[in-house]
């Protein structure tokens, strides 16, 4: 194992003390040492993290660093092949990818294609990559900067450390705010007041989760839900889909801000299509809760003015269960595009389970109760 205060002591002896990323579960000890210690940047989404690294070495000269999850490899796929990529600016940056869905090693549905080609999608890039697991040490680690990597960064290459379960030592910092509801909490009582023709869309991570295993307790069956278990960030866009090819069902999007901010346009399509089935909840922690806890930007900004200047019809907010008992009555009878913001904490059960059905059986239920079979 590694710990990443070696690993980021001897990075900043080489000036590389830039840090920039979404973060993930896999690399949450690296993540929270840099957010801790560290200039970082929690970025939208991992292409806007190449960006805003390409930006920083444009004006340093310095190398950074970039991490996140394997299903973020898409995200990087145009700003590494078009600008960091040799062929365009050569830009030099450091990549630190945590490998979910690694073969051999039991993972979730949504991470076993990414998985299987993410050392081949490295390749494609002309990544130059080292993968450190369990066994892996500082010493091996090093090695490869001094024999490997500074070679390739210097004439303007990129570099990756791709990173299996369990190769960071444990480091861990706190995370709270001030809210007292819980997101599952909160999804229990959204849910308790849908009719059951009423469909979801819901979030990428725990939110999904929580909501599964609620309508398994209520044994209401998953037919109602999609859960868009990876993809992060298009539930709300599949839930536009739905909603504009049928009018007459109410569409719920269960969202995450984390999820909202990583592909924001899709707020100003919804809003200029109009769909008036289209009801958005952001169930909102400010944080990444699903893979850590690290914070997202959505406490810097007013998410409530984003979305009517985007086109929504109507916007409401919740802080605690209270308020969004009393404010849900009026919300399911508005006019769409209709966004709820319910401010939650940071928190999840620990024996929060997975879905235990398959992504195939959870598309055909859905599609049999949208189609009305
Ligand atoms: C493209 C992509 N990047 C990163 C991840 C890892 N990931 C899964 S859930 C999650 C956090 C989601 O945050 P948010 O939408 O705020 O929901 P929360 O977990 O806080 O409820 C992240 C970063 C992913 N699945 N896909």
């Amino acid at each position: 194992m590694i710990d990443v205060n070696e690993l980021v002591e001897y990075l900043k002896e080489k000036q590389i003390d830039f840090f920039c990323g979404v973060p993930d579960s896999q690399l949450s000890s690296f993540c929270d040492f840099v957010e801790e210690n560290c200039e970082n940047i929690i970025a939208a989404n991992e292409g806007n993290a190449v960006g805003i690294a390409s930006g920083y070495h444009l004006t340093t000269n310095n190398i950074p660093v970039v991490y996140l999850q394997n299903s973020g490899l898409g995200n990087i796929v145009n700003p590494v092949t078009s600008l960091t990529h040799p062929l365009v600016y050569s830009i030099p940056i450091i990549y630190v990818i945590g490998w979910r869905g690694q073969p051999g090693i039991h993972d979730e549905p949504q991470h076993k294609k990414q998985g299987a080609i993410t050392l081949d999608l490295l390749e494609l890039m002309d990544i130059e990559y080292v993968v450190i697991n369990k066994e892996s040490t500082f010493d091996e680690l090093k090695d490869a900067f001094e024999n490997q990597f500074m070679n390739k960064l210097n004439s303007g290459n990129s570099v990756a450390i791709v990173v299996s379960k369990g190769a960071f030592e444990d480091y861990n910092i706190p995370k709270s705010n001030d809210n007292k509801l819980t997101r599952e909490n909160a999804i229990q009582i959204v849910t308790d007041f849908l009719d059951n023709d009423d469909m979801v869309v819901s979030t990428t991570g725990k939110s999904s989760r929580e909501l599964f295993e609620y309508r398994e307790a209520n044994n209401q069956g998953h037919g109602n839900d999609f859960l868009t278990v990876g993809s992060m960030g298009h539930s709300s866009s599949i839930a536009l889909g739905i909603a504009l090819s049928n009018p007459n069902k109410r569409i719920f999007c269960f969202d995450g801000d984390g999820a909202i901010l990583m592909h924001m346009g899709s707020l100003a399509l919804i809003g200029s299509k109009k769909p008036k089935n289209f009801f958005h909840i952001m169930f909102n922690n400010s944080a990444h809760e699903s893979v850590g806890g690290l914070p997202t930007v959505m406490s810097d900004m007013n998410i409530t003015d984003v979305v009517k200047s985007c086109g929504y019809e109507n916007v409401f907010t919740a802080s605690n269960s209270d308020e969004l008992n009393q404010i849900l009555p009026t919300f399911i009878q508005s006019t769409g595009p209709v966004f709820l913001n319910i401010d939650v904490d940071i928190s999840s059960r620990k024996d929060l389970g997975r879905p235990t059905t398959t992504p195939i059986e959870n598309k055909n239920d859905f599609m049999k109760k949208i189609q009305g079979e």
